[in-house]
Parts: C-alpha cells; sequence; structure tokens
C-alpha cells in the first residue's frame, strides 16, 4: 500500500507506529480502532525527496485481501482516500519531479508489450526527449531574439546572421520534429504491440499459414470452402512487437451457392470485414495454383493503400498465379514444406515498423507527443519559408511563438488540465 500526502506522519503514525528513519525500513505492527490486525514492513520517504514529492509511505502487509482491505480502511479512517489512476505520477508532475515526456515514460514502462518497447520507455525514463526538447527550445528562444531585435530597430542592420541562415536553422528544427513524427509508428508498435490480420479467398491457405506462423495447431484447416467462421487470434511474440494475429474467414468470389450464403458463414464475412478496418498490417493471402480471379483481383484493389503483405501460398504445386505488375512486398510460402514461413514471420518487424527511426534517434510513441512533434515541425519550417520567400522577420517570429508553444506543451509547460485527465486516466491506480 502506498500513501502519499503533505503532513503524512501523523496519519502514518496512527496505523503503523512510529516512524523509521527516512529512506529506511521498519517492521511495524498495523492497528485499527479494533487493534493490531497485522504485521509488516513500513518505508518512510518525507518529501520533498521522494516519487511524488510530498511525504510518501510504502506499507508491506500480508497479502489475505481481507487484510489489505483492513489496512486501506484504517488508513481511510485517518483521512486518507483511494487514488485515481495515475495520481501519483500525476503528482509527482504537478511538483516538479519529472516533466510529461517521462511521465508518459512511466506509463509505457508499465504497459509495453515487447524488450524494443521497454527500451524505449527506459529512453523516455532518461529523458532523451526532454533532452531534445530543451535543445530546440534553446535554439528557437536564439531565434525568436534575433528576429525581435530586427524588428525592433529595422534600419539597422542587426541580423547577425542574416535571412538564409536563420532559415536554415529552422529547417534543421523541421527535421528534428519531422523524425521525430516519423517514427511514432514503430515506437507504437514496439509499445503497445501490433494487430495483423489474415485475410483473402476461401481454401487460399489462410488457417494453414496461421498456424504455420505460430508453430502450432490454433485454427481449423481442411479442404472444404468457408471452413473458417469465425474470427480467430492468437499472439506472436516476436522481440521487437507483440504480435496479435488475425485469422478471419475467407471471401467467395462470383455468385453465391444455391440457397444463398449461409447466414452464419455471411456473419463471419461481416465480423471480419470491421476487424480488418482496425489492424496495423493485412497479410494478403492468394492461392499459387489457381489463377487470379474477381474475387482476388477486387481484394489487391481493396488492400492496395493499406499497409499489406500479399502472401502466394501452395509454392510446392505448379504456379498458375499471375499478379498484376505493380503489386509489391510478395512473399512465397508453400505450408507441408515450410518453404518461405520463417522468412515471412521474420518480415513482420519490419512491414510493421515503416520507416526505421534508426539507432540514436528520438523515438516517440505516445500520439499526443506525435501530435506536437508535427506542430512544431509546421510551425519551424512555415517561419523559414516567411524568411526565404519575403514573408519576413514579424510572420516568422509569430510562427517561431507557435513552435516554442508546441514544445512547452510537449514536455507539459503550461499544459491544460483537460490533458492531463487524459493523459493519467490511462494508468492504473497505485502509479
Ligand atoms: N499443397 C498445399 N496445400 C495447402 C497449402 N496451404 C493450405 N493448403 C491446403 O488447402 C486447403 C485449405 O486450407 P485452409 O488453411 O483451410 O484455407 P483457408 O484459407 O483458411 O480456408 P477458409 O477458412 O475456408 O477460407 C487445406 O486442405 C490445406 O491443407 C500449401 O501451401 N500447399
Ligand atoms: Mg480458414
Amino acid at each position: 500500500m502506498r500513501v502519499s500526502g503533505p503532513d503524512l506522519a501523523p496519519l502514518v503514525r496512527a496505523v503503523c507506529g512510529p516512524l523509521p528513519a527516512p529512506r529506511t525500513v521498519r517492521l511495524s505492527r498495523l492497528r485499527d480502532d479494533a487493534g493490531v490486525f497485522d504485521e509488516g514492513l513500513l518505508t518512510w520517504m518525507p518529501g520533498p525527496a521522494s516519487y511524488t514529492g510530498e511525504d510518501v509511505a510504502e506499507i508491506s502487509c500480508h497479502g489475505n485481501p481481507l487484510i489489505v482491505e483492513r489496512l486501506l480502511d484504517a488508513l481511510v479512517a485517518r483521512g486518507a482516500r483511494p487514488a485515481h489512476p495515475g495520481e501519483f505520477t500525476r503528482r509527482a508532475f504537478l511538483n516538479g519531479r519529472m516533466d510529461l515526456t517521462r511521465a508518459e515514460a512511466v506509463l509505457q514502462a508499465i504497459a509495453a508489450t515487447s524488450p524494443a518497447g521497454l527500451a524505449i520507455a527506459r529512453a523516455g525514463l532518461d529523458g532523451r526527449i526532454a533532452a531534445q526538447a530543451d535543445t530546440l527550445r534553446d535554439t528557437l528562444v536564439d531565434l525568436a531574439a534575433e528576429l525581435e531585435a530586427v524588428l525592433d530597430y529595422p534600419g539597422e542592420d542587426l541580423l547577425v546572421a542574416g535571412d538564409a541562415a536563420l532559415a536554415a536553422r529552422l529547417d534543421a528544427v523541421a527535421e528534428d520534429a519531422a523524425r521525430a513524427v516519423a517514427s511514432h509508428r514503430a515506437g507504437r508498435v514496439a509499445v503497445e504491440g501490433a494487430k495483423v490480420a489474415l485475410i483473402g479467398p476461401v481454401n487460399a491457405g489462410k488457417s494453414s499459414l496461421f498456424n504455420a506462423l505460430l508453430g502450432r495447431d490454433r485454427a481449423l484447416v481442411s479442404p472444404v470452402a468457408g471452413t473458417t467462421r469465425d474470427v480467430v487470434e492468437s499472439v506472436l511474440a516476436l522481440p521487437t512487437a507483440r504480435v496479435v494475429l488475425y485469422d478471419t474467414a475467407g471471401e467467395r468470389a462470383g455468385t453465391p451457392p444455391e440457397g444463398g450464403i449461409d447466414p452464419i458463414e455471411a456473419a463471419g464475412l461481416a465480423l471480419g470485414a470491421r476487424m480488418v478496418a482496425e489492424v496495423d498490417l493485412l497479410l494478403l493471402v492468394l492461392p499459387g495454383h489457381r489463377p487470379l480471379d474477381e474475387g482476388g483481383s477486387a481484394l489487391l484493389e481493396r488492400t492496395a493503400g493499406r499497409p499489406r503483405l500479399v502472401v502466394v501460398t501452395h509454392a510446392d504445386l505448379p504456379r498458375r498465379l499471375v499478379l498484376p505488375a505493380d503489386v509489391e512486398d510478395v512473399h512465397v510460402v508453400a505450408v507441408p514444406t515450410g518453404e518461405g514461413v520463417d522468412a515471412l514471420r521474420d518480415a513482420l518487424p519490419a512491414a510493421l515498423r515503416g520507416e526505421d527511426p534508426g539507432e540514436a534517434a528520438v523515438i516517440v510513441a505516445s500520439q499526443r507527443q506525435r501530435d506536437a512533434y508535427a506542430r512544431l515541425g509546421e510551425n519551424a519550417a512555415a517561419a523559414a519559408a516567411a524568411l526565404r520567400d519575403g514573408g519576413g522577420p514579424a510572420v516568422a517570429v509569430e510562427r517561431v511563438y507557435e513552435a516554442l508553444t508546441a514544445l512547452d506543451g510537449l514536455v507539459g509547460r503550461d499544459t491544460r488540465e483537460a490533458v492531463l485527465d487524459r493523459l493519467f486516466a490511462r494508468f492504473c491506480i497505485g502509479k
């Protein structure tokens, strides 16, 4: 049980007895009005040198929910209240113990679904994003000062650096921002994981491939067209991303079978279509031993604008499928021999990441941070354009101020309550 607040000592003493020296542990008898109910370890961390910046006590009692409940009741009876989700980290932020990028990194460290996601959270906690924001801020403040000087004394040749040099410095800011924005897909996939769906015509070999990628027989496979009716999902844990793989009901080409499509199959298809709209990557599975039919062509067209890999199955049989020349990212597999399956699995992380953000770069895993970088980049680029195209220093300086506002938002200077509410609501209680 973790308790935080100003002047916490009397409350903790009333429940746990005497306090240990700051940042040490003491064996304590836990009591309420009815008497001693357990024995546990008390750690005492008086503010401001604590996680929240307030007095913090941590009490380790025995794990029986009845004891935990009683400890909670005892603390509440003395004036404490249960914390809201993320409230400890929110207080740490409000008390200046960490900036907003580090607070988000705490959330990522708790929620990361892959080793790569944990590494991104670690970099965030170490302040990599905050440090880049500081550097960019210094640059923008310098630029604003130089532009203001030009505006104040227009007659004098005060522009030390010259318009072109100022514009080049703004370009560099815009490039850093663009790189951070581009890293968001990789960051999100590493931290939150990704959804990948197998789609395609009936009998194409989707369920066979699903099982082969997973390395176990999870979905039913049969020569009967329309075997898969429900969406079947399973987790494929890769080092760089936790992938949730979905197998879906196959689509039938041409005229529906006699008596119309079975309502259960139709419902399965509708479910698949809804789910497919949300995934990060599609594996469009086409049978290599059959010519491309109307259904296959329609699927190729329908998915052309989305992140996808095209998988040609039945490579152990003579090839009769001819793909249009403009179809890219084609993988060929034969499930009975295993040909191409490992290569396809290995290709998933790169296909999910989009552009590789590289080693040293800032990797942004939060949508909020991505948006802040996007606004920073837009305004830095517009300021540079104003200096180049004769918009003038007055226009440029306004854009530089907008860029600074975006940076302030990134680290949480002057951030509005509503933004904080949304951010910390995603934490679990007790963090
Ligand atoms: N020779 C060969 N047969 C395959 C291959 N992949 C799948 N099959 C066979 O093709 C048939 C259909 O495979 P499924 O995996 O059930 O196909 P599906 O796309 O899931 O079919 P629906 O669920 O009906 O849409 C089965 O008899 C499989 O054994 C392959 O690469 N080579
Ligand atoms: Mg199937």
